[in-house]
């Protein structure tokens, strides 16, 4: 029988951090003995920001390296980078055409990151979601595991696929949305009211699955919290409550056990404890990160070897596409 398939990527686009960890990475391989998986490094989508081509190049690696750290098996699941299949490229020309400008122009990811550049806004950030689509698409994945601020991402691939087939005919499965059951949205230990970022400029803000232990540590000390001083679980304490969804997202503790424990014992207990269990988990992914970015040669046979996995199945899609617009068979 044929498995249902799932599609998640992240960019290269920083060091990731343990949002990405907690809100996509850490739940990729629970799908992978039931689905067909395919995780991809979508670097292609790393240039709607500015990159230092050596830093993507790195970052990629490491990306990929960290894939197979957090125990994603390219036996079980396709492991590959994006512009690696032409197809993701083909396929989003294809499918601007059934976008309006307007829709983009409406997305919050675009509104957000389009105010914060500081010179002229590229095009690649207005069009992110379509290439976004293309990539679900293309593989008539099923099932999109990501954290959720990738919510309206999903909902626009969906009406996209639904316009294509309105258009042409019956061509695109329909995605759904996979949230993580904790840690859907990890906060910045700077400032609770937004979301933790891998381009975040301060460095404080975010905690990298390659920091130090002492990093960690140090950086969940200066974490933002309160002076309240209750310690409990709420919106009038962001800070605290960002920490203690952590606390939950890597012990699996839940959250009424977290405050039940640490009521008598004190944020800065709390805190360090915390930076602990992190510290301890982030160390264990790079023991394991080490021994696959010293094999270039390793790592090479993996990606070119979901590549060619991929590409199998993205053109058998763009074929049909290709078909149903009407372009002439090559
Ligand atoms: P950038 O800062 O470059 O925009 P990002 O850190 O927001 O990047 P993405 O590459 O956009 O990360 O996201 C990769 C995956 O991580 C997506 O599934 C996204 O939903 C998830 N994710 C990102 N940040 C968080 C967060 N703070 N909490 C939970 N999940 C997150
Ligand atoms: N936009 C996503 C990254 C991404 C993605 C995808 C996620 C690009 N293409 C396809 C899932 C499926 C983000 O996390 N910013």
């Amino acid at each position: 029988m044929n498995k249902e398939r799932v599609f998640s990527g992240i960019q290269p686009s920083g060091s990731i951090t343990i949002g990405n960890y907690i809100g996509a990475l850490s739940n990729f391989k629970e799908f992978q003995d039931d689905f067909d998986c395919l995780y991809c490094i979508v670097d292609m989508h790393s240039l709607s920001n500015e990159q230092k081509p050596s830093e993507l190049r790195k970052n990629t690696l490491d990306l990929l390296a960290l894939y197979l750290a957090a125990g994603l098996n390219p036996e079980k699941s396709t492991v590959f980078i994006q512009s690696h299949v032409p197809a993701h490229a083909e396929l989003q020309w294809v499918l601007n055409s059934v976008v309006s400008v307007g829709h983009l122009e409406r997305m919050t990811q675009y509104k957000d990151k389009a105010q914060k550049q500081s010179g002229s806004i590229p095009a690649t950030l207005l069009n992110y979601p379509i290439l976004m689509a293309a990539d679900i698409l293309l593989y008539q994945a099923k099932y999109v595991p990501v954290g959720e601020d990738q919510k309206q991402h999903i909902e626009i691939t969906r009406d996209i696929a639904e316009r294509f087939n309105y258009r042409y005919s019956d061509t695109f499965v329909l995605p759904e949305i996979i949230l993580s059951k904790s840690g859907k949205r990890i906060m910045s230990l700077q400032d609770p009211t937004v979301k933790m970022s891998k381009s975040d400029e301060n460095p404080n803000g975010s905690i990298r699955l390659l920091d130090s232990p002492d990093d960690v540590r140090r950086k969940l000390k200066r974490a933002v919290t309160d002076s309240l001083g209750n310690f409990d679980y709420n919106d009038e304490q962001l800070g605290l409550k960002n920490l203690i969804d952590i606390y939950s997202a890597f012990t699996k503790e839940t959250v009424e056990d977290i405050v039940n424990f640490y009521k008598d014992l004190g944020y800065g207990r709390f805190k360090s404890d915390l930076g602990e269990i992190i510290a301890e988990e982030v160390r264990d992914i790079q023991v394991e990160y080490n021994n696959y970015i010293s094999d270039k040669a390793q790592l090479e046979k993996i990606y070119r070897e979901g590549a060619e996995k991929a590409s199998y199945m993205a053109e058998k899609t763009l074929r049909k596409v290709y078909k149903k617009v009407g372009f002439v068979a090559r």
